[in-house]
């Protein structure tokens, strides 16, 4: 496979490089893509050293696939020159998540979409990183139990802002000023604002985890409500989740459900304090599910926490994932020129 990757050297294009490489996946020729100011230097990848192209050059290379994690500016520029060439994108950012003619995957959940590309359909869009670590755990219990409403609280890594705010949790660690990416300090502190405020109060990233969970899920009858919160974390996101169901459940069974379903590792036996943590997700591809316990205030109601690392499962895993069932289901279509 021939495979673009824009955004190379970024905090989850380098993840993108690192997956690629840890899970295998066949690549023939590495096309990176970074800003213009870094085209022409080398990157690492499995031991070869590669030159970092320009845009251009790497839509007219014509890849395979291009996975794009380069903001939503340029993946609205650009995803669609690749697209028009054959090109299939992966896409990392918003652009084009709720946009209905475009897909919005998590393999464990919905990979069967793929089945219905067409030739006005080559981009493919990699949800939010906080909506498919909840979606991957979400998606089992629904088809089971059916579920009615969700309730998240979210402890969000600085790494999901990019390396940027890791520098800036840093540089504050040491006493030092730096650039600061968020309005307030980090370290030592929590913030309850991710991404942009909206007209309805919420912001931007609760609102991804709403509208993008329906989408991937396919069941607007799905009610949720989130808040998102920035902790002083690196390693993986952290999630507070309390379902309601329709029918009633059996704990041991949900253990069960979830113990068997791809993708997911259940840590939950408190006599041993063994519950997920970043700190233990960080640089794993799978979503840990642990603290599952019934809500009593509530019939049909249960509180779980999940957490995965953010840059892995939550974006370079979940792409590298379309990927793989792209080439094994054989959907990579003929190139248009
Ligand atoms: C964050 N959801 O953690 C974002 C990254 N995609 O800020």
């Amino acid at each position: 496979m021939k495979i673009a990757v824009v955004g190379a050297t970024g905090l989850v294009g380098t993840q993108m490089l690192q997956v690629l490489k840890n899970r295998k996946f066949p690549v023939t020729e590495l096309i990176p893509v970074a800003s213009e100011r870094s085209v022409g230097n080398k990157i690492e990848f499995d031991g070869k050293s590669y030159r970092v192209h320009s845009m251009q050059e790497a839509i007219d290379a014509v890849p395979d696939i291009a996975i794009f994690s380069a903001g939503g500016s340029v993946s609205l520029e650009f995803a669609p020159k690749f697209a028009e060439k054959g090109t299939i994108v992966i896409d990392n950012s918003s652009a084009w998540r709720m946009n209905p003619n475009y897909k919005l995957v998590v393999p464990e959940v919905n990979a069967h979409e793929l089945h219905n590309l067409n030739e006005n359909d080559k981009i493919i869009a990699n949800p939010n990183c906080s909506t498919i670590q909840m979606v991957v755990a979400l998606n089992p219990l629904h088809q089971k139990y059916k579920i009615k409403r969700v309730v998240v609280s979210t402890y969000q890594s600085v790494t999901g802002t990019g390396k940027a705010a890791v520098d800036q949790l840093m540089s504050e660690r040491k006493g030092e000023t730096g650039n600061k990416v968020y309005p307030h300090p980090i370290d030592l502190n929590v913030l309850p604002h991710i991404d942009v405020f909206l007209e309805n109060g919420y912001t931007k990233e609760e609102m991804k985890m709403i509208l993008e969970t329906k989408k991937i899920m396919c069941d607007d009858s799905i009610q949720l409500t989130a808040t998102a919160v920035r902790i002083p974390t690196m390693g993986g996101h952290s999630e507070a989740v309390n379902v309601e169901f329709e029918n009633d459940f059996d704990l041991k069974e949900v253990r069960e459900i979830l113990s068997n379903s791809e993708g997911i590792i259940v840590q939950d036996n408190v006599s041993k304090f063994e519950y997920p943590m970043p700190i233990h997700s960080e640089g794993k591809d799978e979503v840990f599910v642990g603290r599952l316990r019934r809500d009593d205030s509530q019939k049909n109601t249960l509180n779980m926490w999940i957490v995965a690392d953010n840059l892995r499962k939550g974006a370079a895993t979940n792409a590298v994932q379309i990927a793989e069932y792209l080439v094994k289901e054989n959907l990579l279509k003929t190139k248009t020129v």
